[in-house]
């Protein structure tokens, strides 16, 4: 088992495991730097924040603003989280090979096939309301995959999930390539799934363990 401690406000931004211009043409280099380093920082440092704020509301017994902090926890923590999964299940055109066996195997047994489940998830992904995430998640609590729909980052999701594969539908994931064309972004950005990413993180929650996302 892991061994992980992150003490308060010692969240980092992690490293894209490629260039800003690998993904290239689907996603642009301007999109991808704005992306991780503007979005996804701001996801970390509101994290780092929002848990070091509550180190000093624990220290003064002072929780007039409860509220506001937990809000700030469940956003920037859920939306760090994604964002990590989200630069590791893609990968270079052309790189990101097929579904790989476990993955096809948990596919086919619980949505029936691989293009019912490809319609599912591009569906709900597309279908989300507002700004949000289209998330494949293994779910240890019924032993089967689902589909689940994210508005923002934190809502509509079922406790213990483990999210395997999550497609970014904010606009600020496609606007500078798609404008308003969330389909076409979404269709595209399926030509970049890294399966083999895929069936990583897949394997490692049937056994339990979540995969580091730093
Ligand atoms: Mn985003």
């Amino acid at each position: 088992m892991q061994n992980l401690f992150i003490m308060p406000g010692q969240h980092r931004l992690p490293p894209l495991p490629y260039a800003y211009n690998a993904l290239e043409p689907i996603i642009g280099a301007q999109t991808l730097q704005l992306h991780h380093n503007k979005h996804h920082m701001s996801y970390v440092d509101g994290l780092n924040k929002a848990e070091l704020s509550m180190v000093e509301v624990r220290n003064n017994n002072e929780y007039a603003y409860i509220k506001y902090w937990e809000n700030q926890l469940a956003f920037n923590g859920s939306g760090h989280i994604l964002h990590s999964i989200y630069w590791t299940i893609m990968s270079p055109l052309g790189t990101g090979g097929q579904p790989r066996p476990e993955t096809l195997k948990e596919i086919s047994l619980y949505f029936g096939g691989f293009e019912s489940f490809k319609q599912q998830f591009i569906n709900a992904t597309n279908a989300v309301q507002g700004s949000g995430w289209g998330i494949l998640t293994w779910q240890p609590s019924w032993g089967h995959l689902e589909i689940l729909q994210a508005e923002k980052h934190q809502n509509l999701t079922q406790w213990s999930g483990i999210p395997i594969l999550v497609c970014d539908v904010w606009e600020h994931a496609y606007y500078l390539n798609y404008q308003n064309r969330r389909l076409e972004y979404i269709n595209k950005w399926w030509e970049l799934i890294n399966w083999n990413e895929v069936e990583r993180r897949l394997i490692m929650a049937k056994r339990g363990n979540v995969p580091l996302i730093l």
